[in-house]
């Protein structure tokens, strides 16, 4: 039988194989997020240069007040879904809020993680012990398909915070858009937090921080496949590539080889071939216009109903209807 880890790595295994054989070369994002990358993405959070968090944690200190009123207009309570809750913080600041108010409502948390699931529910009935929360530990749309039942509410309001659908490209978050309102029913909301358009240096700054937290954050690619597939990678051998392109609104990361030189991947029996100043591209973090926000959101047939900004606008939380 075939466990959940060997299927997991098979696709890791696949999908770095298929990444560094072809040109240009690529490596998912999506892989980032071991237990050392996730340890090295909270220090991220904190950075002074990253200020896609303060932004949206200050936006929900502002806003609670107009958010819970838009969520439980009809004061029948509801289910607030978190796909890829990570530590929560933000979240948190709602939650006490709600909670403080006697609102009728449950929190469900949905990561893949089940670590940083048990951690954060962990943290949250310590710090807010009154809070009712079911956390799910799967796949978001498996968890939002099945005919599962959370909570005894029926109202639903999902949260897609932290500008994390701008990994996605532009096809796939009108994708994913679209899934996320077919497992939910008329009447009820979805949040997303979008990072916008702003100084490029600003943005620049925040994917090439001084320390180099960032720099360890994508090298950790690296650092994965020697740990999971046995390569012998040198990270001494590459450098951390950041770049904004203000005409796109893409803040793209690469891997860059100095040298012209071969990988072994030991598990899998495969040299990898790279030239000097040959890159591998390993995220896109999409950036914003209001416009285009509003745009893409109307397209996946969801409603705008309100955007919340920070006081120097560099981040957005827009609330839709379904
Ligand atoms: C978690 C995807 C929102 O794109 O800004 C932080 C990840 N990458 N620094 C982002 C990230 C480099 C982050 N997201």
């Amino acid at each position: 039988m075939q466990t959940s880890t060997s299927l997991a790595l098979s696709e890791f295994e696949h999908d770095v194989l298929n990444g560094l054989q072809k040109n240009p070369k690529s490596l998912s994002s999506k892989y980032f997020y071991d237990d050392e990358g996730s340890r090295l993405f909270q220090r991220i959070m904190h950075l002074p240069e990253y200020y896609l968090t303060r932004s949206e944690l200050e936006i929900f200190t502002k806003h609670k007040e107009a958010m819970l009123s838009l969520f439980n207009s009809d004061q029948e309570g509801f289910e607030l879904i978190e796909l890829g809750a990570g530590d929560g913080l933000k979240t948190k600041v709602l939650l006490s809020h709600f909670s403080e108010r006697n609102v009728p409502f449950t929190y469900i948390p949905i990561d893949i993680s089940e670590k940083a699931l048990d951690e954060l529910t962990a943290n949250l009935s310590r710090e807010i012990p009154d809070l009712a929360m079911q956390p799910v530990n799967d796949d978001y749309f498996k968890a939002l398909n099945g005919q599962m039942t959370y909570s005894q509410y029926t109202k639903r309001i999902v949260f897609f915070l932290g500008s994390n659908i701008g990994n996605f490209s532009e096809e796939r978050s009108l994708q994913f858009l679209n899934q996320l309102k077919n497992c939910l029913n008329p009447g009820d909301m979805i949040m997303i937090g979008f990072d916008l358009q702003k100084n490029p240096f600003t943005i620049l700054s925040a994917y090439n921080d001084t320390q180099g937290i960032t720099r360890d954050f994508n090298m950790n690619l690296l650092d994965r496949m020697n740990r999971e597939l046995g390569a012998d990678f040198r990270t001494d051998r590459f450098v951390h590539y950041p770049i904004y392109d203000p005409a796109t609104g893409e803040a793209r990361s690469y891997l860059v080889s100095l040298l012209k030189q071969q990988v072994y991947l030991e598990k899998l029996d495969e040299w990898v071939y790279f030239e000097e100043g040959e890159a591998v591209h390993t995220e896109t973090s999409r950036k914003y216009t209001l416009s285009q926000m509003k745009q893409l959101c109307t397209q996946a047939g969801l409603k705008p109903i309100h955007y919340f900004t920070d006081s120097k606008h560099y981040f957005a939380d827009m609330l839709l209807k379904v």
